[in-house]
């Protein structure tokens, strides 16, 4: 079964009106609500994808407009807001003729336990089944799909708090991987949305690699948007990275409750550590920058602490990973000049930001007693709709324009699923 994937921001009208300077550059039409929500239908109507994620979608505009015309169309839909004072939120839709929801858990990033998780965006992580039908008749269904939708914080200086949102998203997906594998089947995967973050910088580096040493990292270099460097005063990132009251492990899982006490040894939401403990602090190794002007005093300022010891590792592991196989539909890098791909562009910037990731298709075998098992996992990408470079979209006046209606631009791939795949360990 062949299926097809939309991620889309499509600009809020909120935020668009917050920050008219980044659009000054548009004719005042191609920024009216009206005439972009015909083009952003049109685009959506014009590859019909059967999962579409969007980000920027604004509640009014969701409710009054986007949900009824999508609905029309085919679609359910889950949407999310952002908590605080916010309009906007994601919106996670499927073709009922291709998919059937399992379950839907849209997640809050804001977490007032925390000083860290501050900031109010959200996701969603739906898990569906696809089915063939055959005119009214279900023909086969096939493995289960966990597709998860986020917009993660902007904020280019806090890399900390994306990438502890980020964690929140891929513990979920976990879950829902945990879930099916309890009841013998495959989940195939799908992550995407606008994640605020530049190909290849770290955050990025964790999806497609399953892990991110961070210790020391400046926070604005977790998304690489800007290049921070020349600021005086940067915050950096220090292990452990998020507390253990958000009850999730440095293996971005969800931990048992009991675990989340065994991590620190005393009740989980307070950061109390004892004085053992903080002092293995003052060995931080990025921490430890000798001043040029220290005097020497032999035994005493030439002295190295050694970072080895096994309680330091134990207590901090200062890397994060996950168990998720993410690989990028994208590659970043346009066919014929060679020059980056972009996926928003204002007066401000032109950058990759959004993404769609998958999990790949992967065959493997297994020698049980009963002889060769061929296991087969995974999505086969099969096409994807080409981005643009900003000098193509600049001549045609940047974006928004009367032929792209938002600030980014769709992203869209094509999946072949094997519908026999569903159970683990068939022998073929
Ligand atoms: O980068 V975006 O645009 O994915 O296209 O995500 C955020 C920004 C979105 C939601 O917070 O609003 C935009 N300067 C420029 N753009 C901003 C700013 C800002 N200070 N704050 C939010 N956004």
């Amino acid at each position: 079964m062949d299926f097809t994937v939309m991620s889309y921001n499509i600009l809020a009208q909120d935020l668009l009106e917050a920050h008219p300077e980044l659009y000054a550059h548009c004719p005042p039409e191609v920024l009216d609500w009206n005439y972009r929500r015909h083009i952003l239908l049109e685009e959506i109507l014009k590859w019909t994808p059967d999962i579409l994620c969007l980000q920027e979608v604004q509640e009014n505009h969701y409710h009054e407009q986007l949900h009824p015309a999508l609905s029309e169309m085919g679609y359910k839909c889950v949407y999310k807001r952002r908590t605080g004072t916010k309009t906007d939120g994601c919106a996670t839709c499927y073709r009922s003729s291709s998919f059937s929801e399992i379950s839907v858990t849209p997640l809050e990033f804001f977490r007032p336990e925390t000083t860290l998780l501050d900031r109010h965006n959200v996701g969603i992580v739906s898990l569906l089944r696809p089915v063939l039908m055959r005119g009214s008749d279900v023909k086969a269904t096939g493995p289960p799909l966990c597709v998860a939708n986020t917009h993660l914080l902007f904020n280019p200086r806090r890399g900390e708090v994306k990438l502890a949102q980020l964690a929140i998203m891929l513990a979920e997906i976990d879950r829902a991987v945990q879930s099916c594998k309890a009841e013998g089947e495959n989940c195939n995967l799908i992550l995407c949305g606008d994640f605020n973050s530049v190909p290849h910088m770290p955050l990025y580096q964790l999806i497609t690699s399953g892990k991110l040493y961070f210790q020391g990292l400046p926070a604005w270099m977790v998304s690489g948007q800007d290049d921070l460097s020349h600021r005086a005063h940067c915050s950096r990132l220090f292990s452990p990275l998020w507390p253990a009251c958000l009850g999730i492990s440095d293996d971005c899982q969800y931990m048992s409750r009991q675990d989340t006490r065994k991590s620190h040894g005393q009740k989980a939401g307070k950061r109390r550590y004892s004085h053992e403990f903080l002092l293995q602090l003052r060995f931080c190794p990025a921490t430890f920058v000798r001043p040029l002007d220290l005097e020497l005093i032999p035994g005493v300022t030439d002295n190295r602490p050694d970072t080895s010891t096994e309680t330091y590792d134990k207590r901090f592991r200062q890397t994060i990973h996950h168990r998720l196989d993410l690989e990028s539909v994208y590659k970043h890098i346009l066919p014929v000049s060679g020059g980056p791909e972009v996926t928003t562009l204002h007066s401000e910037v032109g950058a990759a930001v959004d993404y769609i990731f998958y999990s790949p298709r992967r065959v493997f075998t297994s020698h049980q007693k009963t002889g060769v098992h061929y296991v087969r996992e995974g999505l086969t990408l099969i096409g994807s709709l080409s981005l643009l470079s900003e000098d193509v979209l600049w001549s045609m006046g940047g974006l928004p324009n009367n032929k792209f209606p938002s600030d980014h631009l769709s992203l869209v791939a094509k999946f072949r699923v094997d519908l026999n795949a569903a159970r683990p360990g068939q022998l073929r």
